[in-house]
């Protein structure tokens, strides 16, 4: 297996008697392009995997009661002369009764439609018979994917292998693998994909590649999901030759215009627009000295007529001066954004990254989400592990996000959750969800790795469910991935989840952030570049102090952008949580954490800690031998030997870093003697040359 199915294997399932499965598929439409028909396909399909039994397909009403129907309320009504109607289910809902001999999967929509059928498949494939009925409804309309592909084929934070979507500056002509993928998305109920980088090119909107545009949306369109697009701001000029891309010029108006009209004369389904500007060098309104919401607002009216969103990034910043102790790239968001808030369009989504930085290995919820009281929001994750182990590294990060959707802001002392936040719930607002970055790849195993699979996975049913469980959602995924054998069950179930607590023990703890490289590869230990960079990804690091002082009372007043219960929990170290303690405080080596340790020792027994449980990820994996295909079993093993000798990288280039600094030595008396490294010099070695690492701390016998 090469994991190009993922969790859509639809393997048999040995020893089950498939009598109590119906017999005939009713799929209450024959247009081959509707949702509806694909579910009536994927059903024959996956029954046909699952018990190796043959049903047809008919597309009306038949005799036999022993059918699986599948179809919109309204179609279903009309053909059974049955007013079943659905009781206030969200668009998108469905309903699934299998407690007859006709199942009924009946979506409010098409697309809820075929989400039901993926459900009983799902349940199927994981040999559940229970007999259920129930109503299911998403809790926030926009789920989507972020993918960062450039049309050249590369993808920005991609690891696996080139886009799907593009090639040599066009769309490609094969797209079987982009219809494939809106297959796996509809599973998980994602119902729309930006297709090209937040970093946009404007030849995307040549007229050729818009045409290929229409080419993806026709393969997105069976499988419910939306296409949408990353523009770049200054477009008007660069593609369009006018003098100027000022959002409230009238040549700029018009032209936009123009772009969408003809967009959606390729794509009438379009979902809408992703825009990122005035950051990391893309043009954007403040060049015209006009607001963030006038630029959104640009793309606003010329979507409304087609019912069409912009989803605009919050992901705003100035690079920042080191020197600066009142500088904080974290207040940045909500400095651009508050004073806008009321000012956006109705369709106009913020979209605002977890933390108030950049996706970091643990950061406090982004204060924005309590600052837009009047603006539509939703949530953005990665599923990319740009700063986490980009796929070489297991990290299973369904409970990082269930921290921030879980997380209660306390806006106006009331309950407020980032997920109701997000839904439009709390603040009573007509949009919102999530979007998450993906950037899959042509690499059978999509993401580069079979393991980091759980992710996508788990982004989709959060979305549709954030209080789902992260440990069951996981499980579902192994049963389908994988198999219903208990060890594999246990076994992975267990890696994954001592994956992100172990990451963070060995790559940044306490709240320091992700101590990668940050100027460019965001991969691999680097804390020395932690404070020297502008990009204000600081740690504040000296020989007796550590940390970000982001208080009121004496630092950047960043704790001060959570509404007050948060903002007090913050301002003071003794009630700050000591896994972002350094987020928050800048405090000495000694500093006495609530667990008892100091700040220094806690340093350095995460790492053995973090590192040491990557050690038992492989003898963990061996233990599968024979009860998992070959090919997977060899890749992820390949995959958690790199992960083991990686985090004893990790774990001696930070430990020996601060060693160095602090001059504390470490109680467990550790740090510097290396255990269970080997050395480059005491391998045999061929094809390989010396070179100077940078931290010397990471290098071969540390030097
Ligand atoms: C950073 C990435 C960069 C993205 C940027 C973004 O390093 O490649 O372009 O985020 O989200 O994390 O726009």
């Amino acid at each position: 297996e090469d994991g190009l199915a993922a969790w859509l294997r639809y393997a048999p399932l040995p020893g089950v008697n498939h009598q109590a499965i119906p017999s005939n598929i009713v799929a209450l439409n024959t247009t081959t392009s509707s949702p509806v028909y694909s579910a009536g396909v994927e059903l024959q399909k996956g029954i046909q995997g699952i018990f190796g039994k043959h049903i047809d397909i008919g597309y009306e009403k038949g005799e036999s009661l022993s059918t699986i129907v599948v179809g919109t309320f309204g179609a279903y009504s009309q053909e059974y002369n049955n007013n079943f109607n659905a009781p206030d289910l969200e668009e998108d809902g469905f309903w699934l009764n299998t407690q007859n001999d006709t199942v009924q999967i009946l979506g409010q929509n098409e697309r809820g439609a075929l989400y039901g059928a993926f459900e009983y498949l799902s349940m199927l494939a994981q040999g559940n018979f229970t007999k259920v009925a129930y109503f299911s409804s998403p809790h926030a309309p926009i789920r989507w994917t972020n993918e960062w592909d450039n049309m050249d084929g590369s993808i920005e934070r991609g690891f696996g292998g080139p886009s799907i979507f593009f090639q040599n500056g066009l769309i490609v002509n094969n797209l079987t693998r982009a219809a494939e993928y809106a297959r796996l998305l509809a599973s998980v109920r994602i119902n729309g994909a930006i297709v090209n980088n937040v970093n946009a090119n404007v030849t995307l909107l040549t007229p050729q590649n818009i045409a290929g545009l229409g080419r993806i949306a026709d393969v997105f369109r069976p499988y419910g999901v939306q296409l949408g697009i990353s523009l770049n701001f200054a477009s008007p000029q660069t593609l369009g030759n006018l003098s100027t891309f000022d959002p409230l010029d009238p040549s700029v108006i018009e032209w936009w215009g123009n772009i969408t009209d003809q967009i959606y004369e390729a794509v009438p389904d379009m979902a809408g627009y992703l825009v990122k500007a005035n950051s990391e060098g893309q043009p954007g309104p403040l060049t015209y000295n006009r607001t963030l919401a006038e630029g959104a607002n640009l793309f606003a009216n010329a979507l409304q007529p087609y019912g069409g969103i912009v989803m605009f990034r919050a992901f705003v910043y100035n690079m920042l001066n080191i020197s600066d102790w009142k500088a904080d790239r974290a207040n940045a968001a909500v400095q651009f954004f508050k004073e806008l808030d009321g000012q956006f369009d109705d369709n106009v989504v913020v979209q605002i990254k977890y933390g108030p930085i950049d996706f970091q290995v643990r950061e406090p919820t982004s204060p924005l989400f309590a600052n837009l009281l009047q603006t539509n929001t939703a949530i953005e994750l990665q599923v990319t592990q740009e700063y986490l182990g980009q796929q070489c590294h297991l990290v299973y990060l369904a409970p990082l996000w269930k921290t921030i959707l879980d997380f209660d802001l306390r806006v106006d002392n009331r309950s407020s959750t980032v997920s109701n936040i997000i839904s439009g719930k709390r603040f009573n607002r007509p949009l919102g969800g999530s979007a998450a970055v993906v950037n899959v790849g042509t690499n059978t195993t999509w993401l580069g790795s079979h393991l980091a699979m759980s992710n996508l996975y788990a982004y989709g049913r959060l979305a549709w469910n954030p209080s789902l469980d992260s440990e069951a959602i996981l499980q579902d995924w192994i049963r389908l991935t994988f198999g219903l054998d208990p060890s594999i069950l246990n076994t992975i179930t267990q890696m994954s989840m001592e994956s992100w607590p172990a990451y963070e023990n060995y790559s940044g703890n306490l709240g320091i952030q992700t101590l990668t490289d940050i100027l460019y590869t965001h991969f691999g230990p680097n804390p020395q570049n932690m404070d020297n960079n502008g990009y204000g990804q600081w740690t504040r690091a000296d020989h007796l102090t550590i940390g970000m002082d982001r208080t009121v009372s004496n630092g950047t007043g960043f704790a001060g952008q959570y509404p007050p219960e948060i903002a007090a929990m913050y301002e003071d170290p003794s009630t700050t949580p000591d896994n972002l303690l350094l987020w928050f405080h800048h405090v000495n080596y000694t500093h006495l954490l609530h667990s008892g340790n100091t700040v220094i020792q806690h340093f350095y027994d995460a790492h053995y800690n973090g590192s040491g449980v990557a050690q038992t990820f492989v003898p963990l994996w061996e233990s599968l031998k024979g009860k998992i295909d070959d090919q997977r079993f060899e890749d992820v093993l390949f995959r958690q030997e790199y992960q083991a000798g990686h985090a004893i990288v990790w774990r001696d280039a930070i430990n020996d870093f601060y060693h160095n600094l602090s001059g504390i030595p470490d109680l467990g008396g550790r740090v510097g003697n290396h255990p269970w490294r080997i050395e480059a010099e005491s391998m045999v070695l061929d094809g390989y040359k010396s070179y100077t690492v940078s931290p010397f701390e990471a290098a071969s016998n540390y030097s």
